[in-house]
Order: C-alpha cells, then sequence, then structure tokens
C-alpha cells in the first residue's frame, strides 16, 4: 500500500512539475490532448476536500437480494461510516438497476407489469438494506424521473460531440450478463437438456447471437486516454490485481460500443432522445446512476469530483472501461477509486441467482445477528481472493472473536466482583511508569505501542478498503489485551494494600482505554456491538469520532478526560456466543417432571 501511495504521490509531483514547466506549450494536439486528462487526474490527487461520495453498483431486480448484494453494501457502508467519524461529509448511495432485456424477461416470466415488478424487488432491497444498519443517504431506482433526465442529456452531450454514432452491431450478447462478447470471450458448452449452446467464458452465462441496427459509441477511441489515466493513478484501481488486469485488457484493440437495442426487442428502457426506434443500452443507463445522484446534471461538481465506487470483479470492464471512457467523451472527471471485490461462492461456485445456490442475508443475520453477519462479511472477505461461505464458518469467528476476545475482555473489566464503584478508575503512573520500575513488564509496553498505533494502522487499511485487515489488527490488540489482563490477575490483588488497589484500578484503567479504542475503530464495521460497547465503559456519543482516539492520556501526562466516570447500566452480555443448531439435539431432554414444573 505503501509502495503504491507513494506511487500515486509521485506520479502527481510529475503532473505538476508538467503543469508549471515553461517549456510544455505549445504541446501537439495529441499531446495537449492526453496533458488535459493529466491535470484533470491531477486535481483529483491535490485536491484537499471533505467531501466525500461513495457508491454500490446498482442491483439488478430480476430476484431477490443475496449475501453476495449484502457484502459490497457493507463494504460501501463501512467506508462512508469511517468518513463520517473522519469528519468528512459523506454521501452514500446504493439503488436497484431496473431497465433491460433480463429485467422485462423477468416481469413477463412472473406475469407482471414490469414497473410493479420492480418496485416489488426494490423494496426487498431496501428491506435487506435498514434491516442490516446499511446506512445510504440516496437509493435510487433508475425507473425515477431524476435518472431518465440525466440519462437523456447525458446521451445528447456525447451525441453532440460526434461519440455516438448509427451502425450495426453484429456478435455475441449474454442477456444474463447484458454484455456485448467477442468471439475470443465465448466458448461451447451444453445447456440442462444437452443441447449444445455458446457461453461467456467469465461468466458461464448463455450468448446468443445478434445482429441489430444499432447506435455506436466510439469506444476505441479512448484507448490511450484509459491507458494515460491508469499509468497516472496507480490508485485508481485498488487492489492492485485488479489494476493490472484492467491495463492487460488495454493491451488489445477496444472495438466500437453498441449503446442501443432496437425497440421492437426492448421496451423497457429509455428511449434513445430523437428516435423512439431505439432503447439506451442497460449499462449505459445503469452508470450514469452515479451522476444522477450527483445532481447531474444540474450542479454535481461537488459531489462528482470526489465519487469513489465498490464494484464486484464481475462488472470491473463495465466500470474500468466503458464508464471512464463515456466520462471523458462528455468531457467530466474520472472516478477518484474503484474499489473492486471478489466473490462469495457456496462450495467452490460463485453465489449467483441464475446458479440457484444462494445464501439469504436476512435469515443468516436474524441467526447471526445483524452486527454479526457484517463482522463476518468484513473479516473473512478478501477482496483480492474469492471467499467460500458456511454457517460453521460464520458461527466459529464470532464465537472466537466477538464473544470470547471482545465480549469477554468488557465483562472482565466491568464485572462488579472486580470493578465494584461500576467507574473509569485512576491510572497510577508509579504502577505504570513512562521507564521501566512499576509493576509492568516489557510485553505490557509492546501492548501500550500497539493500541496506541492502532487508529494510523486501522486507517491505512479502511483507506485501501482491506477492511479484514483493519478487523486483524484490531483482534490481534484485542488478545494482547487480553494476555495483560490475564498477566496480572487483578482478581488476585489484595484492596486491603493501597499499592495492590492501584496497580488493580490500573490495569482495568488500561484495559477501559483500550476498549475505548478498539470500540471507537470498530464502529463502521459493527455499529450497534460498538455503541453497546462504548456506552458500557461510559463514553458519550460525541467522544466517538476519530479525533477521540487519543489512547491513554495519563500515560503521557495528560489529563483523561473518562478517569472517574461512572460506567454505563447495561449490564447485558456484548455478543451472545452463538450455538451449533444441532446442540441442542446433544443435550439431554427434560424430563417430564422438569417441564411440568418450568
Ligand atoms: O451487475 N459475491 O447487478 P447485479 C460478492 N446491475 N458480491 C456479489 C456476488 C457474489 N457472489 N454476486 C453479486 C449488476 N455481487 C448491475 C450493476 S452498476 C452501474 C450496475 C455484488 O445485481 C457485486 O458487487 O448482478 C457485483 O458486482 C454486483 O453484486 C452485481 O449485482
Amino acid at each position: 500500500m505503501r509502495t503504491l501511495l507513494l506511487s500515486c504521490v509521485r506520479s502527481y509531483k510529475a503532473f505538476h512539475r508538467l503543469q508549471h514547466s515553461p517549456c510544455c506549450f505549445p504541446l501537439p494536439a495529441v499531446t495537449r490532448k492526453r496533458f488535459t486528462v493529466l491535470r484533470c487526474m491531477s486535481t483529483h490527487v491535490c485536491k484537499e476536500d471533505t467531501s466525500y461520495y461513495i457508491t454500490t453498483p446498482i442491483f439488478y431486480v430480476n430476484a431477490s437480494p443475496h449475501l453476495g448484494h449484502l457484502y459490497s453494501a457493507a463494504i460501501a457502508d463501512c467506508l462512508h461510516r469511517y468518513k463520517l467519524l473522519k469528519g468528512f461529509n459523506s454521501k452514500f448511495a446504493t439503488g436497484t438497476d431496473e431497465h433491460g432485456l433480463k429485467i422485462q424477461q423477468a416481469a413477463e416470466a412472473a406475469g407482471k407489469d414490469p414497473l410493479q415488478f420492480c418496485t416489488d424487488v426494490s423494496l426487498r432491497f431496501k428491506h435487506l438494506f435498514s434491516s442490516c444498519n446499511i446506512s445510504y443517504t440516496d437509493y435510487i431506482r433508475t425507473t425515477e424521473l431524476r435518472h431518465r433526465e440525466a440519462v437523456e442529456h447525458f446521451w445528447s452531450v456525447l451525441w453532440n460531440k460526434g461519440l455516438i454514432y448509427k451502425g450495426s452491431y453484429e456478435g455475441w450478447y449474454s442477456t444474463q450478463d447484458e454484455s456485448f462478447l467477442t468471439p475470443s470471450q465465448v466458448g461451447d458448452a451444453f445447456d440442462s437438456s444437452g443441447k449444445e449452446i455458446k457461453v461467456s467464458l467469465e461468466s458461464g452465462h448463455k450468448v446468443d447471437w445478434m445482429m441489430e441496427e444499432n447506435y455506436m459509441f466510439r469506444l476505441s477511441a479512448f484507448q490511450s486516454q484509459l491507458l494515460d489515466w491508469l499509468r497516472g493513478n496507480p490508485c485508481a484501481i485498488q487492489p492492485e490485481r485488479f489494476y493490472h488486469a484492467v491495463l492487460q485488457w488495454l493491451q488489445s484493440d477496444l472495438p466500437d460500443l453498441s449503446v442501443s437495442r432496437q425497440r421492437n426487442r426492448l421496451q423497457w428502457g429509455i428511449p434513445v432522445p430523437g428516435d423512439l426506434e431505439q432503447t439506451i443500452y442497460v449499462w449505459l443507463d445503469a452508470l450514469v446512476n452515479y451522476l444522477t445522484v450527483a445532481g447531474y446534471p444540474e450542479t454535481h461538481d461537488k459531489w462528482w469530483s470526489v465519487a469513489h465506487h465498490v464494484v464486484g470483479k464481475d462488472i470491473l470492464k463495465f466500470h474500468a472501461i466503458y464508464w471512464p471512457s463515456f466520462l471523458l467523451g462528455a468531457g467530466l472527471p474520472l472516478p477518484k477509486t474503484i474499489y473492486v471485490h471478489s466473490h462469495w461462492t457456496v462450495r467452490g461456485k460463485k453465489m449467483s441467482k441464475s446458479l440457484g445456490n444462494v445464501v439469504d442475508p436476512i435469515e443468516c443475520s436474524q441467526m447471526f445477528t445483524t452486527d454479526g453477519m457484517r463482522y463476518f462479511l468484513l473479516r473473512q472477505g478478501v477482496p483480492d481472493a474469492d471467499c467460500d461461505y458456511t454457517d460453521d464458518k460464520v458461527r466459529k469467528l464470532l464465537n472466537a472473536e466477538l464473544a470470547d476476545s471482545l465480549g469477554g475482555l468488557l465483562n472482565r473489566c466491568t464485572a462488579p466482583a472486580l470493578n465494584p464503584g461500576q467507574a473509569y478508575p485512576s491510572f497510577c503512573s508509579q504502577s505504570f511508569p513512562r521507564d521501566q520500575g512499576g509493576r509492568a513488564v516489557a510485553e505490557d509496553y509492546h501492548m501500550l505501542d500497539a493500541v496506541k498505533n492502532l487508529p494510523s494502522v486501522v486507517e491505512e487499511h479502511y483507506e485501501s478498503m482491506h477492511v479484514y485487515k483493519a478487523l486483524e489488527a484490531i483482534i490481534a490488540c484485542v488478545r494482547q489485551t487480553n494476555g495483560f489482563v490475564q498477566r496480572h490477575k487483578p482478581w488476585n490483588l489484595d484492596r486491603g494494600k493501597s499499592k495492590d488497589q492501584q496497580w488493580l484500578e490500573t490495569v482495568i484503567h488500561v484495559t477501559l482505554e483500550c476498549l475505548r479504542i478498539y470500540g471507537t475503530l470498530l464502529q463502521p464495521v459493527v455499529p450497534e456491538i460498538s455503541n453497546k460497547l462504548l456506552s458500557r465503559i461510559g463514553v458519550q456519543p460525541g467522544e466517538r469520532s476519530w479525533g477521540n482516539t487519543d489512547f491513554l492520556p495519563k500515560f503521557q501526562g495528560k489529563d483523561c478526560p473518562f478517569e472517574g466516570r461512572a460506567l454505563g447500566s447495561d449490564f447485558g452480555v456484548l455478543f451472545s456466543r452463538l450455538e451449533s443448531p444441532n446442540a441442542d439435539k446433544q443435550k439431554p431432554k427434560p424430563t417430564k417432571k422438569a417441564a411440568r414444573s418450568k
């Protein structure tokens, strides 16, 4: 990451030098064109702005939401909440993609009016997101009027610039992926009845040959600008693996792209302005949603200049090639970052509606709690690699980390037996001096160092969407703090002796300080658990931002605002251990007598 950041800084410096170098002008036309792109990107890198705009893909409404959709939304929600904690003015958009052949066919199959069909399924996504605390600030549906106006305007801009022309398309099309494919992206397969069919090599979905009069977008004209953009912005697509994949794709020629379908084939979509015989291609329509939410075509600069997209790797081509080309064509800045994540699989197969192996996220969050599911997805999901889902993995992870490690730690230092005053006790600097000499041992000093550095470590991982690494770092510190308590066994200290009492209070004070940091840093991932933890240890809502992560001020000779404060009154368990479903079967059945006496 550090290397990546350094190279971003270096490229920005290079652009800056280029901009201010007296020998830059006059530039040949091609260079000038490239230079415009570079400059527009350099403002992206340097602008110190506290606005932030994050999006998820907008999801197709051909079927109910599944765990993969919740995963993308949870990542974006985490980044949004993190930015709010950092004091940013953050906008977070999600929503549903409701046009196109696939939706038209799904509505027909359901025997429903398409808009009614879309509304029903869109509500299911909305319900999922609100029940999982996905705190979006805008929910967009592509069937809304504001979106139609944005798409029509965007189309007209491209048309007026001569970037769209009437032509014809002949080639493969996958309705499931709503994607055009070249012959090299297509292979042979058999359908369920044994018939030979052609499929997309990437998604495995069936493809059909199509031949139509369409409007075409001059995608081929953007190849070198896309390469310039990526070479000048090595952080634009993260993680690095996907950045290199896109650079690799750009080594082959880009064919022009069909951006409409004949109206007689596709009625469910936005008509091409000025040509009612054609419907706008669903991906052009869908991608513009990000602009619609930013306020396009009215004042949109404030949000559009700070846009970041979270997408699954299945739709990288659309976001890293088509979308930037459309934007360059329309003269708009490019997104700051495209964060790409891999897939959840079930027994090694991508979880998807068409394969019928989906995991229901609502059922999961009822079984494992909302925060439990959020924690699992973000702790176990690795952006670079696919991850297999099983209920058992969820149970084991949550029991070990949320119930035992974190919950156990909170319980230890707030239990009335050890903390009868139910307060944030005093820190004694003679017992835990800055130099050795008190009761603290070398490992305790190592732990303090680790917790002190934790906010910056977590910040770096949140910034690069490596949420699992942030959680790994937090849980490693939680374990160290448990080790600290275990090492000093405060329950064995003699309260009658003032030195023991001071040390006991110091051990609890340090532990509560650690918990305060963990609770604050965990808020973007598990907002309910963090709230419970911070309330229990007496941290007020106004004291939970990133600016409040100054750890153990007493150790640095500063005042601690929490010292002496009463703990919160909620004694409940932080996270209850999850039983495996057959645990009940193993328990002895109650006798009739015992059952009657209940
Ligand atoms: O592609 N694991 O919509 P979609 C992880 N409408 N994430 C997954 C996943 C899995 N198994 N399956 C899906 C579309 N996702 C278009 C997007 S955006 C302008 C238009 C997530 O309903 C992941 O983010 O097929 C993936 O990219 C997205 O859902 C695809 O959702």
